[in-house]
């Protein structure tokens, strides 16, 4: 039993501000937020292993919805502390209290993570942690926000060491959110790129899925697989150095397609807003790159430089730093943005330096590269002519009949309520046009097939007429002139039918806007719309379905005849039915696409964008990065 007097009361009010509050420690209480506590929990055994510990780490997902995280380092301290609690209580029940143990130089966390394992404590309905530690196993379990349940006893003998936490997410806090183990995976592979030589083994108990992810060539395997699904235009390119103290660890490779992707980490986190580092980084191979056209003469008639943006047209990079706690500044609501200014200096000159050598001693990558810039700075200049035209006036007249012909425009011009509906074939844009809310939506149906915005350059999008309509109809600009505020509509919502085709199309137009409008989606203006699936109807009573769950709920808690229309597409529902389910404000359900993780969202692009038609289908069905907002979930 445990018993409480003035520090327990202490301490139990610390974890009760967590129960209350808890966005301030995790973000948020959705899927999201509860995935936090799983790094929480991982971010200390990754500790343990920087610091020279273990080289294993396994996540569970346990059949219960609980996860288990084993480490196979010196297991969490089990001594007395001087409250008179053990070590191990002390660590997750007080706040911040890791501190307080550690004196080694670089923290795994930053940011939003690292606020402890009291926090996971604090919102789990049940925790119990298991540490392997002078030939004993230690035990302590808490239960409803990190009351203790049992205190730390020894429970056997052992020849190992290492930590295991059991967690379950308290179900008051996280409603009706369940484990992934995409997220889950994807986010180990990412750490075990960045750490040489450890082991990640993720299991799922209930759907039977394991992966395991060990490297050795760190950031070099990193780039290989995110390019792996590109054409890749030599090896990749990888330097190390420290100075000042900061180690840059940067590796790069360019491939054939159009994009740029740049990821950095600061101290093994994502900084998921760039920084000083990336500015360096990109100042460096800048450089680095004019001065070699320089001085081998490849500059050709008026053109005497390439512009930063030439340079990183298919280059897919990961720059890695290592920064004294000391000289740490991280800047951003999200804290996602390396501030060091020191930073710069030393990524630029390592950057510069580095690549100066290799580019030397790579005559024909060298070329490569070059000739594939200068190509870009071409294509950027004519796609610019073609912008300035269209913007003067010059197709300006042939635009607008094509618009007026195809747009259904909507009577208010207030950019800040109205809707573009962009539908898929002209028979379902008809039912649109007749079903919607003339005053703030406006239909744009869809007839030929979008181009795919992965494979073309911007030149050869903008000759694509659909792609040229939505751009003109979205009113905000294109590429890096695009400006989201600038747009005519608070809501873009792709409205496809609810089969392959339709998937495909809605993959083809989140390409082009993730490529070509990303400030749309980040500021959470675009939508995918749900149509129904079904339709039920008991005699006089009708219910839509809209996934194959609700369909079964629907018949178990309304027995009885009924008859199910299954709906193959849009141009099925008549205007009405078309408004009721899909369009309707007050009835409709969204989902709002957003980026949580651009290098996911990247890597996903490429690939679903590639050949294989498999993943496109399962990553329709999980929405791993493009997640399902439940707000908008009616
Ligand atoms: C499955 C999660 O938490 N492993 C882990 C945590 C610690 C240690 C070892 C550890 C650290 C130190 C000394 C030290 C933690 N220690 C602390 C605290 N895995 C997992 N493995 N001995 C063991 O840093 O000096 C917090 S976590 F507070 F003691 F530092």
């Amino acid at each position: 039993m445990a018993k409480y007097d003035e520090t327990s009361i202490k301490i139990l009010e610390g974890l009760e501000a967590v129960r209350k509050r808890p966005g301030m420690y995790i973000g948020s209480t959705d899927k999201r937020g509860m995935h936090h506590l799983v790094w929480e929990i991982v971010d200390n055994a990754i500790d343990e292993v920087i610091n020279g510990y273990g080289n294993h780490i396994k996540v569970i997902i346990n059949n219960d919805g609980s996860v288990t995280v084993a480490d196979n380092g010196r297991g969490v301290p089990t001594g007395m502390h001087e409250s008179g609690k053990s070590a191990t209580e002390v660590i997750y029940t007080i706040l911040h209290a890791g501190g307080k143990f550690t004196e080694d130089g670089y923290k795994v966390s930053g940011g939003l993570h690292g606020v402890g394992a009291s926090v996971v404590n604090a919102l789990s309905k049940y925790m119990q942690v298991l540490s392997y530690r002078d030939g004993k196993i230690c035990m302590i379990e808490f239960e409803n926000g990190g009351k203790v349940k049992s205190p730390l006893k020894e429970v056997g003998k052992t020849n190992k060491t290492g930590t295991i936490v059991k967690f379950l997410p308290d179900p008051e806090i996280f409603k009706n959110c369940n484990f992934s183990f995409t997220t889950i995976s994807e986010r180990m592979q990412e750490t075990a790129f960045l750490q040489n030589g450890l082991t990640i083994d993720v299991i799922d108990e209930a759907d039977k899925k394991e992966a395991r992810y060990h490297y050795d060539n760190g950031l070099i395997s990193f780039v290989e697989y995110m390019n792996e699904d590109k054409e890749q235009l030599h090896k990749v390119i990888s330097f190390s150095n420290t100075k000042n103290k900061i180690e840059v660890d940067i590796a790069m490779q360019y491939t054939s397609s159009y994009n740029e992707s740049i990821l950095s980490f600061v101290n093994n986190v994502k900084t998921v807003d760039g920084g000083s580092h990336e500015v360096g980084f990109k100042t460096g191979i800048t450089k680095a790159f004019n001065d070699y056209a320089k001085n081998n003469n490849l500059f050709k008639g008026k053109d005497t430089s390439l512009d930063g943006a030439d340079v990183r047209e298919g280059l897919t990079a990961v720059i890695s730093l290592k920064i004294p706690e000391e000289l740490l500044q991280f800047e951003g609501q999200t804290k996602g943005k390396l501030g060091t200014p020191e930073a710069r200096s030393v990524t630029e000159s390592i950057t510069y330096e580095s690549l100066k050598f290799f580019l030397e001693e790579n005559k024909e990558v060298a070329l490569t590269i070059l000739d594939k810039a200068m190509k870009s700075k071409v294509a950027r200049e004519a796609a610019r002519k073609a912008r300035e035209e269209a913007r003067n006036g010059k197709n300006k007249s042939k635009l607008e009949k094509i618009l007026s012909s195809k747009l259904a425009p909507a009577q208010s011009k207030n950019p800040k309520i109205n809707e573009l509906f962009l539908v898929e074939g002209n028979s379902a844009g008809g039912s649109a046009k007749g079903g919607r809310d003339r005053k703030f939506q406006a239909i744009l149906p869809l007839r030929g097939k979008v181009i795919n915005g992965e494979k073309a350059s911007l030149d050869e999008l903008l000759k694509n007429e659909e792609i040229n309509t939505i751009i003109h109809t979205v009113g905000a600009g294109v590429g890096q002139s695009f400006d989201a505020s600038e747009s005519n509509y608070d809501k873009v919502i792709i409205m496809t039918d609810a089969d392959v085709d339709g998937a495909h199309i809605q993959v083809l137009l989140l390409t082009f806007f993730y490529r070509y409008m990303r400030g749309l989606i980040e500021d959470g203006k675009l939508y995918l719309a749900m149509p129904p699936l079904y339709k039920l109807d008991y005699g006089k009573k009708r219910f839509y379905a809209y996934t194959d769950e609700e369909l079964n709920e629907i018949k178990n808690s309304n027995p009885g005849k009924c008859t199910i229309q299954r709906y193959k597409g849009l141009g099925e529902m008549n205007p009405e039915q078309l408004w009721e389910t899909t369009m309707n404000p007050d009835t409709r359900s969204l989902i709002r696409i957003n980026i949580n993780d651009a290098s996911l969202a990247e890597k996903r692009v490429s690939v679903l964008m590639g050949d294989k038609v498999e993943p496109r289908k399962d990553w329709i069905n999980e929405n791993v990065e493009f997640t399902m907002e439940d707000d908008y979930r009616i």
